[in-house]
C-alpha cells in the first residue's frame, strides 16, 4: 500500500527531448515506483516524426520494467508546453492529483518525489504545490546568472501585474488537485511557456491555496526557452492574463 493512496497523474511535456530525457526518465520512474500511486506520462508535443519515433523507442522498453509509465502520447502538432501538459492531464484516468515535471532533469527525480510526497492527505483541504527555485541556505539552485536575473525580472512582473506575491511562477514542477483544475480548465487560454502564470491566477481566483516549495535545481544544457523571443512573448501573455481578469485587477 503506497503511503499516499490517492493517485497522481504526472506529465512530462516534451518537445525534441529524446536526447535529454534518456538519463532522467528511468530515474523518474524508479522514484515514482518507490513513492507509489503515481502514473508517468510522456507527452510528445508534435516534434518531427523521427523525433517522435525516437521517443517511443525510448519509452516502450522502459514500460517493461516500470509499470507506472504509460505509453507516450503523441500530439499531431505542436501545442506549446502548456498545451502538452493539459493534453496529458486530460488522460488523468481518475487520478486525484495532476502534475508535470520538465523533461531535462533540472528538477531531479528525487526532488520530484519529495514534492509529490508533500501533497495534503485526503482529509486535509486541497492545495496546489508549486516548486520554487529559491536561492536559500539548505537548497542548491544552480542556474546561469543571466537566466536567474531574467527570472527575477519576470517574477517581479508577474507579482506586480497580477498582484500575487509569487517568487517563481515558472519552475518546471507543479502539482494541482484535479478537482481544482477541472473547475478552472475552460478559462485557460495560454498554451505557451506562460501557461503556469494563468493556471496560478485562475486557481487563486477560484479560492484555492497554492504553496511554493523550495527545491534543488540544476540547470541543464540544451534549454529551448529563448531569453529574447520567449521572454517577450511571456511578458505579453502576462499582460493579456491581467486584462482578461478584470475582477482580479480590482482586487475583488
Ligand atoms: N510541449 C512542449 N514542451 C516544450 C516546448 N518547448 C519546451 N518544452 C518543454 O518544456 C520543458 C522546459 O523546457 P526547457 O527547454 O528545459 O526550458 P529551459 O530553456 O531549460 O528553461 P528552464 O528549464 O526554465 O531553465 C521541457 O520539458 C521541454 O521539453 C514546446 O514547444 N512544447
Ligand atoms: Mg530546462
Amino acid at each position: 500500500m503506497p503511503p499516499y493512496p490517492d493517485l497522481v497523474h504526472l506529465v512530462v511535456p516534451c518537445y525534441r527531448e529524446s536526447a535529454r530525457i534518456g538519463g532522467f526518465l528511468p530515474d523518474l520512474c524508479r522514484e515514482m515506483m518507490a513513492l507509489g500511486g503515481v502514473r508517468v506520462q510522456v507527452v510528445e508535443d508534435g516534434s518531427e516524426p523521427r523525433e517522435a519515433a525516437a521517443m517511443q523507442a525510448l519509452v516502450d522498453p522502459l514500460r517493461v520494467s516500470y509499470p507506472c509509465l504509460l505509453p507516450v502520447k503523441l500530439l499531431p502538432k505542436n501545442l506549446g508546453k502548456g498545451g502538452a501538459v493539459y493534453a496529458g492531464w486530460a488522460d488523468h484516468g481518475g487520478a486525484d492529483w495532476l502534475a508535470f515535471v520538465d523533461a531535462d532533469g533540472s528538477c531531479s527525480a528525487t526532488e520530484t518525489a519529495r514534492l509529490l510526497a508533500l501533497r495534503p492527505r485526503a482529509e486535509a483541504p486541497p492545495k496546489a504545490l508549486f516548486a520554487s527555485r529559491v536561492k536559500m541556505l539548505g537548497r542548491r539552485v544552480e542556474r546561469l546568472l543571466k537566466r536567474h536575473l531574467l527570472g527575477r525580472v519576470y517574477a517581479t512582473l508577474v507579482s506586480e501585474l497580477l498582484d500575487v506575491p509569487v517568487y517563481d511562477s515558472q519552475c518546471g514542477l507543479k502539482l494541482v488537485p484535479r478537482a481544482a483544475y477541472e473547475r478552472i480548465a475552460t478559462q485557460l487560454k495560454v498554451m505557451g511557456f506562460a501557461f503556469d502564470v494563468e493556471l496560478m491566477a485562475a486557481l487563486l481566483e477560484a479560492g484555492y491555496a497554492i504553496q511554493e516549495v523550495p527545491i534543488d535545481w540544476q540547470e541543464m544544457p540544451g534549454g529551448k526557452v529563448s531569453l529574447l523571443r520567449d521572454s517577450w512573448r511571456m511578458a505579453r501573455d502576462v499582460w493579456d492574463i491581467r486584462c482578461r481578469r478584470p475582477t482580479w485587477r480590482q482586487g475583488a
